[in-house]
């Protein structure tokens, strides 16, 4: 059985003294068997910090991004293995903003898929379509050749390590969120993908979350479908309260 998943993902936001705070919520406030897998991504200079105060809980840490190389002259940039090296097992790959922002192309994004399976860590694969894009209803076309370009390439064994995340680039940080029946749709159709690639087992087990401007007040509607297996939350994972609220939102 695939597994309730929430992440905070945290972006940009909070300084180290922040960041304290925060996961100091998070661990007071967390009920001690969530119904929910738990997931945050503070920025790269917490995340030691992050790991050290929750590595007694369950909730995991993950990183927002990484190279593919193992070590070398890459200036300003962080490895698979310095990422695990701080007890972080899991990293966010293809967030939109990563690809808009900072040129990231599906095939940068298969080799730092490729590069954070093979040592070892979980990968939170992040894909979606742009708003001109679902105008032009075109979000399956793009949808597919993203996880075509970017991630099948690996084996089905590799699979047991990876998460979706469906981010309509038209839903982040806009308030403006996908309706229920909206996910669902790209759920289903990246789950039927996902089987036909590898096999049903395969799609069964895969976690795909949704993501964008998912909010206390919207998250049961949206984890109540039927492959909707939880969210990857920027905006409202900043505030403990909110975060939990959205944790505890599965039926
Ligand atoms: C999408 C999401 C988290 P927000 O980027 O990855 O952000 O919930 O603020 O839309």
């Amino acid at each position: 059985m695939r597994k309730n998943i929430v992440a905070g993902n945290w972006k940009m936001n909070n300084d180290l003294a922040e960041t304290s705070e925060l996961l100091n919520h998070l661990k007071m406030q967390l009920v001690k068997e969530p119904t929910a897998e738990v997931y945050v991504a503070p920025s790269y200079v917490s995340l030691y910090h992050a790991f050290q105060t929750l590595k007694d809980t369950p909730v995991k840490v993950a990183a927002q991004n990484m190279h593919f190389a193992k070590s070398g002259a890459h200036t300003g940039e962080v490895s698979a293995q310095m990422l695990m090296s701080t007890g972080v097992n899991t990293v966010i790959l293809g967030h939109s903003e990563r690809r808009a922002q900072f040129g990231e192309t599906d095939e940068i994004l298969a080799k730092k898929v490729t590069a954070a399976i093979e040592a070892g860590m979980e990968v939170i694969f992040c894909f979606g379509e742009e708003l001109e894009e679902r105008k032009g209803d075109k979000h399956f076309d793009v949808v597919k050749s993203q996880l075509e370009n970017a991630i099948f390439h690996l084996s089905k064994e590799d699979w047991k390590n990876v998460i979706l995340a469906y981010e309509p680039v038209w839903a982040i940080g806009t308030g403006e969120t996908a309706s229920p029946e909206q996910a669902q749709e790209v759920h289903a159709y990246v789950r039927k993908l996902v089987a036909d690639k590898y096999d049903s087992e395969t799609a069964e087990n895969v976690s795909i979350l949704y993501g964008g401007s998912v909010k206390p007040d919207n998250a049961k509607e949206i984890f109540g479908k039927e492959d909707v297996d939880g969210g990857l939350i920027g905006g409202a994972s900043l505030k403990a309260i909110d975060f939990l609220a959205i944790v505890n939102a599965f039926e």
